[in-house]
This record gives C-alpha cells, structure tokens and sequence, in this order.
C-alpha cells in the first residue's frame, strides 16, 4: 500500500524521532523479555465473530482469511453485527484450550482480544459490542483463559487490532452501503483522539482484568495513525505494568514487510519483530518472532483442511529457534468453540517431539554456525550445541563445519541417549561424529556436541 521510499521515509522519522524514546534502557529490556525468549513456542488462537460465518457468506465459499470475510464480502456493519446473536460457543473449555497448548509445548497463548472486525472477546466498557454483552453467551473467554493459563503454568497474551471496521471513528477505505472496502480504513478527522481514548481503555481493562505477558498489535497501518499517537498509547502500556511485552505493530508505517532494513534499526518500534507467514532464513539479529497459519487461514473456515504436516511444523520451529526466534502457530477455534480435530492433532505430535527433545529448543539461542548446514538445524545453551538431524546420514559419519566456532567440541552424544558418547573425530575443519545407522526419530534426531567448558558461547 505504501511505496519503499515513504516508507525509509518513515523510517527515518523513527531512527530521529521514535527510536530514543521508545527504546527502553537495555538491561530492564533484556529482564522483561527473558520468559518470552526462553519460551520459543506459543498458540496464536484466532476467534471471533467471523468463525460464525467460517468462510461462507450467503451460502458461497468467501476467497481470503476467514477472519477478513467482513471485507472480503463486503457485509455491512449492521448485518455483520446481527452475527453476534449467533455466537453461542457452549463448547468452549478455557482448561482444554490451555491443556492443549502446554502438551504441545507451547509456553504462551495470545487471543484476539479485538481483530479488524471490531468485535470484543472480552468483557468491556467501552462498548456493546462485546461476547458478554451482545451474544447469548454471555461469558467472557479472556479471563476463563486467563485463569486456565495461571493454574497450568502458561503465559496469557492478547492480540489487539488498531485497525476497526465497525468503529464510528474509522471510515471504510470505500463506504457503500451495498459493496463496502474497509482495509485500509481511517481515523475519520477530529476523532482520532476519541478512538486513541477507546484504544487506551480498552487496554488498561485487558491489562488490569487479564494481566497479559505481552500486547500483540496489528492493524496499524491504518489512515491517521501516526507515531505520535502510537507513541501515547506506548507509554499509557508502560506506564500501566512496564513489564508488558509490545510486538513493533502499535506503530504505524513500519510493516512486517520491513524486515530488511529493521536490523539497521537497534531497536525496533517495540520489543520484538514479527515476520508473518515466513522465517527469515538465517534468523535476525535481536528479538523476533514468526507467527504463521496451520492451514490457509486464522480464523476459523469449515473445509479447510490444508494443514502443513507435523514434519514441516517441527522444522519451521527448530528453524526459528536456530535463527533465535520464536515460532508462534496459529489456530482458529470455530463458532461453537472447539479447536479443530485436525489442528488439535498436529500439535500434540508436536509436544511428543518436544517432549523428549525440547532441550534443544527452549531456553536456546541461536546457532552459533555462520552457515546453513546441509544436515538440518543448529541451536546453543551454554556449552552445549544442539544439532536438529532432519537430514540424518546415511553412512554412520555426521560432518559438522566446524570453521567458525571458537571452541573445540569434546564430547558428542544422542539426546535421547546422554550416557552414551559418539565417537568423535576433527578432520581439517570439520568434526566427524560416529552415529548409528537408523535415524533416533523419523523428522528430526538431536545430536548434543559438547564444548570445551569457559569459552565462548552465553
Ligand atoms: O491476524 C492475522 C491476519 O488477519 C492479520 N495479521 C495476522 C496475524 C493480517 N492483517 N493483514 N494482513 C494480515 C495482511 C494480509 C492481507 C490479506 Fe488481503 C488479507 C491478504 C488477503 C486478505 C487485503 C485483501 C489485503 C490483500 C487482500
């Protein structure tokens, strides 16, 4: 939507003007993200009133993200509001949803508290327009979740859209009563400071009701949301509960699609980077977290069953943890509240894997290997390197490129298996382990290398 140059433009207005002030001192940044970083693994949950229509409107399949239906079919905010009487979630089990998300090992969940649709799955003054208030349910999912995730031991996050296709103070990008475009809305002039005042209550109900570890933004690029206002809701955040994580969506003009020229940046406008739908290859430096679908879509669509396979889930986690960066995988619970079967399956596949190997992923950091490796996957905690086999070697014989590592590996062995060694070889500069023939596990195989202890490495 907005041309490279006006957005280095933008850019450059964050590095003179945002930057210093947003950038919070190191070490109480580096406190604050600790839990986050050690996680790796959490369950973005998508669900609102568009898990209703589940991606048919008027009896046709709608193209497009279930969750964008109100766009993508055009549906007036008055009809699309009628919904809300429909949303009767009696199967929802807030213990469930958590329990699922720990036995696959995920450590967080973020919720759509408010997505682009303008709907409010919890409990708000602000308005009607809320699961308490406007459906027969009358319960409010965030702070059932809330609690759930305080007695399991996972942490309770909200995602919060700036963007708001059924606020008065938005205008649709094209207003029709018969064929509305809402994305890319905008602050309809002079109440930009009524709907900075909604966003800013809004929040200090889910951080005061839900104590969330992290605030997930998005929608921010709409018309009239500047850094200035950007930067008010920031420090209202901070100076509600400093330790609230923020994800570089509250501020507008700067988009995923930057991450280019972000690592030129020291400090994002936020805490973290969130590449969406892809991992950056070799990882990004600083804190970053890829969020992406299971199937085509984030909100719940009946039919879609094009679900990546359990193999391609695990490597896209052990791939953002060997980059040093967190994998957050969606799912999109349906109208009556359940987490599809087929995702619910996926992801417990998931936890058996990382249930047995998840030393190589939490708690990690990034491969210390300038280099991808032909074999898989790399990850490091303390003198340990972890090395994801998905590509397990067919004569006995694991080459490591040992060229960029400062430290001498001493001791191999299975993860699976810590008492036994590896026989280990150097031959120029690569370290040959010894493994069995038959791989440990069908998608990814955890080979430890252990180095010399006092040199390098965190
Ligand atoms: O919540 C999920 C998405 O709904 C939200 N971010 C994740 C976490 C998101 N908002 N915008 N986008 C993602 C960018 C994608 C836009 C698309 Fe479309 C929506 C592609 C197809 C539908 C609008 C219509 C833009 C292109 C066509």
């Amino acid at each position: 939507m907005k041309s490279f140059c006006s957005r280095l433009a933008v850019l450059a207005v964050l590095l003179c003007a945002v930057v210093p002030v947003m950038a919070a001192p190191k070490v109480e940044h580096t406190a604050k993200m600790h839990w986050w970083q050690k996680a790796r693994f959490g369950m973005f949950i998508t669900w609102g009133l568009y898990s209703v229509p589940a991606g048919y409107w008027d009896g046709k399949p709608v193209p497009g993200f279930g969750e964008w239906i109100m766009n993508a079919a055009h549906i007036g905010r008055q009809r699309y509001a009628q919904m809300a009487k429909q949303f009767d979630p009696v199967k929802f089990n807030a213990t469930q949803w958590v329990a699922i998300a720990k036995a696959a090992g995920m450590k967080y969940i973020v919720i759509t508290a408010k997505h682009h649709e303008g709907f409010c799955m919890f409990h708000t003054k602000a308005t009607r327009y809320n699961i308490v208030d406007a459906t027969p349910w009358h319960k409010d999912p965030l702070a059932l979740l809330a609690k759930a995730c305080r007695r399991q031991g996972v942490r309770f996050c909200a995602y919060y859209s700036i963007m708001d296709w059924h606020s008065r103070d938005q205008a649709a990008w094209h207003p029709s009563a018969v064929r509305p475009v809402y994305n890319p809305t905008h602050l309809i002039a002079g109440r930009a400071a009524a709907y900075t005042g909604y966003v800013e209550r809004q929040l200090r109900e889910i951080i005061k009701q839900y104590h969330p570890g992290l605030l997930w933004f998005d929608g921010e690029w709409i018309g009239g949301w500047t850094p200035a206002r950007a930067m008010q809701v920031y420090h209202y955040i901070r100076k509600l509960d400093p330790t609230v994580i923020i994800n570089d969506r509250l501020c507008g003009g700067v988009k995923w699609a930057d991450e280019s020229i972000f690592p030129k940046v020291r400090q994002p406008a936020g805490n973290y980077i969130t590449p969406e739908q892809h991992i950056p290859p070799g990882g990004l430096p600083g804190y970053w977290e890829t969020c992406m679908t299971i199937n085509n879509t984030w909100g719940y669509k009946r039919g879609d069953h094009t679900y990546k396979s359990v193999r391609t889930l695990l490597v896209n986690l052990i791939h953002c943890a060997s980059g040093g960066g967190n994998y957050l995988l969606n799912v999109g619970p349906t109208g009556s509240g359940t987490i599809p079967k087929g995702e619910v399956r996926r992801l417990l596949a998931m936890g058996r894997w990382l249930k047995t190997n998840g030393a190589a992923i939490y708690g990690t950091h990034r491969s210390p290997f300038g280099q991808p490796l032909t074999f898989g996957y790399a990850t490091r905690k303390k003198n340990k390197i972890y090395l994801e086999v998905t590509r397990w070697p067919r004569h006995g014989t694991l080459s490591v490129p040992t060229a960029g590592l400062s430290e001498r590996i001493i001791r191999a062995y299975l993860l699976v298996q810590p008492k036994q060694d590896l026989p280990l070889r150097v031959s120029g500069s690569k370290v040959l382990v010894h493994v069995p023939n038959n791989a440990p596990d069908a998608i990814a195989s955890v080979v430890v290398l252990q180095a010399a202890q006092g040199q390098g490495g965190k």
